[in-house]
C-alpha cells in the first residue's frame, strides 16, 4: 500500500492530459483535448469544456442510448402506465428492471406495471412490411388485460429507420380506448449522441399529454414538486421520509416512486425544486412559463447539503412555522450524521476519489466525499452539457449542431386560465437580494479543485489510464466500468446502482454513504492485487514527458 500511495502528486495535470492523449491518432487526440480540462477553479475564467458531443466510433463509452434515456430513466420509475417498447425484444428485455429505481405500490388499489416487460417484439417481416398494425395490436392486449390509465410506446432504432407512425397508432388508439391515454416517443437510440437526448423528448411528451390533465386541488402545505430525483436504491423515500417531517408537500415527483397522477398535478405546486439539472432542467422551465411556478436547484446528496436544500425551500415560503420546522428536524437528523462521520473521519480523511456518472452524480457525490475529508482528484459526466459544468450562464452560447437540432424544443406560453405567478415580482426581489437564486446552477466546475481533471465522456481506455497514474483510493461509475477498475486493484462504487446498496441521499443515506466508503477504502484487500503498472514500475514516477 505505502508504494502505492507516493505515487500521488507526482504527476503534473498536463503530463496526465498528455498521457491520455498519446495514443490516439492526431484528429482523435484533438477532439478529445477540448474535452479534458485543467481545472483553473476561477469564478467564470475557466475555459469552456466541449461536452453533449458524439463519440469517437471505436472508443468504448460509458455511455447508453436515447431510447433507455426515455424508456428507462424518465419512465422506468412511474408505476401505473404501461411502457410498450415498439422494436426488437433485445432493447425492452435489455431496459427491464435494470434501473434500480424502486417504486412503493403498497397503497390499496395501487397499478404497478414496473415489473412486466411489454414489447410488439418486432420480427423480421414486422422490419420489411411495417410494425404498426402489430403496435396497434399490442396496445389492444395491454389495455384488455390490465385497463392502465395509460400507455407509452417507445420507439428503437428500426421503428425509425422504417418509419413506423408510432404518434398516428397512439392517437388513433386514444380516440378508440377513450379512458386511457395513450401517447408516444420518437426515443429511437441513434436519435442523439446519448441518454441525454432522452431525457429531453421524455420530458416534452409527458408535459404534452399528461402534466396538467389534473386540475383538482391538492391538499396540504408547501407543496412542491421534486424534479430530477428517480428513487434509486430508495434515495426518494428517504428525501420523502425528510420533506413529510418538516411539513412540506410534494406534490410531483419526477419520476422516483411517481405516478400518472402525480405528473398530471404537477402544475399546483408552489414550487419546483430540480435535483438532477441535467435531465429535466427543461420540466422546470416549462412548468415557470405556462404556470408561473418559480424553480431552484437542490442538492440532497450529502448531509449540508440536504440541510441547506431544505432551508432554501422554507426561505422560499417565508413562513416561521415551517423555517423553524425545518431547523428542528436539521437539528433532530444531525447528531447521528455528525457521530458516523466523525468515527469514519481518521479512516477516511486525505483518501481520494474520482468520479465519472451520469449527468449529476459527478457533480452530487463530491459533497459526500467532501464532508468524509476527502479529495476528487478528477470527476466528469457521461452526457451533460457545458452548462453541468460550466453553469447555468453558458447556455445562451450553446452551439446548435446537427444532433441537437434533431431534438425538438416545444415552445410553452403562459396557460391563460391556469397561470398564475406563485410570488409577486417585489417578493422574488427581496428573496434576491437576500442571496436567493432562481433558475441558477453553477455546474460542477467552481466545486472543484485548481489542478483537478474534468472530463466528459470518459473511456474505458482512458479510465485505465488514469487509475493507473493517480491511483486513486475509489473509483466511481456504473458495472461497465466495475470489473476492469477493480481488476487494476482500486475499489469501485457504482454510482448508478449504488452496488444494491443505499439510500445515499438525505441524512440517512448521508450515514449508509460514509460506513460503505469506509470499508471500501480501508478494505486490505485491494492491498493484495497485483496491478500492471506494480510489475512495470517504469509507469510510475521515474516518467517524463518528452
Ligand atoms: Fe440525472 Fe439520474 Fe444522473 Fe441521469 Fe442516469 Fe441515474 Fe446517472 Mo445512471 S437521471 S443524469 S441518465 S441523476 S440512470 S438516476 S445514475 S447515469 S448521474
Amino acid at each position: 500500500m505505502a508504494t502505492l500511495k507516493k505515487k500521488l502528486v507526482q504527476w503534473e495535470p498536463t503530463d496526465i492530459k498528455e498521457e491520455l492523449l498519446k495514443k490516439y491518432p492526431p484528429k482523435v487526440a484533438r477532439k478529445r483535448a477540448k474535452q479534458i480540462l485543467i481545472n483553473e477553479a476561477q469564478e467564470n475564467e475557466t475555459p469552456e469544456i466541449s461536452a453533449n458531443v458524439r463519440t469517437v466510433p471505436g472508443i468504448i463509452t460509458m455511455r447508453g442510448c436515447t431510447y433507455a434515456g426515455c424508456k428507462g430513466v424518465i419512465l422506468g420509475p412511474t408505476r401505473d402506465i404501461v411502457n410498450i417498447t415498439h422494436g426488437p425484444i433485445g432493447c425492452g428485455f435489455y431496459s427491464w428492471l435494470t434501473r434500480r429505481n424502486q417504486t412503493d405500490a403498497s397503497a390499496e388499489g395501487a397499478e404497478n406495471y414496473m415489473t412486466y416487460c411489454f414489447s410488439t417484439d418486432m420480427q423480421d417481416e414486422d422490419i420489411i412490411f411495417g410494425g404498426e398494425k402489430k403496435l396497434e395490436k399490442a396496445i389492444q392486449e395491454a389495455y384488455d388485460t390490465f385497463h392502465p390509465k395509460a400507455i407509452a410506446v417507445f420507439a428503437t432504432c428500426p421503428v425509425g429507420l422504417i418509419g413506423d407512425d408510432i404518434h398516428a397508432v397512439a392517437k388513433k388508439m386514444k380516440e378508440k380506448l377513450a379512458d386511457c391515454n395513450v401517447f408516444a416517443f420518437s426515443c429511437e437510440g441513434y436519435k442523439g449522441v446519448s441518454q441525454s437526448a432522452g431525457h429531453h423528448i421524455a420530458n416534452n411528451q409527458i408535459f404534452r399529454h399528461v402534466v396538467g390533465e389534473n386540475d383538482e386541488e391538492k391538499d396540504g402545505e408547501y407543496k412542491i414538486n421534486l424534479l430530477g430525483e428517480y428513487n434509486i436504491g430508495g434515495d426518494g423515500f428517504e428525501i420523502d421520509r425528510i420533506l413529510k417531517k418538516c411539513g412540506i408537500t410534494n406534490i410531483a415527483t419526477f419520476s422516483g416512486n411517481s405516478t400518472y397522477d402525480q405528473f398530471a398535478s404537477a402544475p399546483k405546486a408552489d414550487l419546483s425544486t430540480v435535483m438532477c439539472h441535467r435531465s429535466i432542467n427543461y420540466v422546470a422551465d416549462m412548468l415557470e412559463t405556462k404556470y408561473g411556478i418559480p424553480w431552484i436547484k437542490v442538492n440532497f446528496i450529502g448531509a449540508e447539503a440536504t440541510a441547506k436544500s431544505l432551508r432554501k425551500i422554507a426561505q422560499y415560503f417565508g413562513d416561521k412555522k415551517l423555517i423553524d420546522r425545518v431547523e428542528e428536524v436539521i437539528a433532530e437528523e444531525m447528531p447521528e450524521v455528525k457521530a458516523v462521520a466523525e468515527d469514519v473521519y481518521p479512516r477516511t480523511e486525505g483518501k481520494t476519489a474520482m468520479l465519472f456518472v451520469g449527468g449529476s452524480r459527478a457533480h452530487h457525490y463530491q459533497e459526500l466525499f467532501a464532508e468524509m475529508g476527502m479529495k476528487t482528484l478528477s470527476a466528469g459526466y457521461e452526457f451533460a452539457h457545458r452548462d453541468d459544468y460550466e453553469g447555468r450562464e453558458v447556455i445562451p452560447t450553446l452551439r446548435v449542431d446537427a444532433d441537437s437540432r434533431n431534438i425538438e424544443e416545444i415552445e410553452v406560453e403562459a396557460d391563460e386560465a391556469r397561470y398564475s405567478p406563485r410570488k409577486s415580482s417585489e417578493e422574488m426581489e427581496k428573496l434576491e437580494e437576500a442571496g436567493f437564486k432562481f433558475k441558477h446552477y453553477d455546474g460542477m466546475i467552481p466545486d472543484m479543485d485548481k489542478g483537478t481533471l474534468i472530463i466528459d465522456d470518459l473511456n474505458q481506455y482512458e479510465a485505465e489510464k488514469l487509475v493507473e497514474i493517480l491511483k486513486p483510493d475509489v473509483f466511481c461509475a456504473g458495472i461497465k466500468e466495475k470489473f476492469s477498475i477493480q481488476k487494476l486493484g482500486v475499489p469501485m462504487k457504482q454510482l448508478h446502482s449504488y452496488d444494491s446498496g443505499g439510500p445515499y441521499a438525505g441524512f440517512k443515506g448521508a450515514i449508509n454513504f460514509y460506513k460503505e466508503i469506509d470499508r471500501l477504502v480501508n478494505s486490505r484487500i485491494w492491498g493484495y492485487m497485483k496491478a500492471p503498472w506494480q510489475e512495470t514500475p517504469e509507469l510510475s514516477a521515474t516518467y517524463v514527458w518528452e
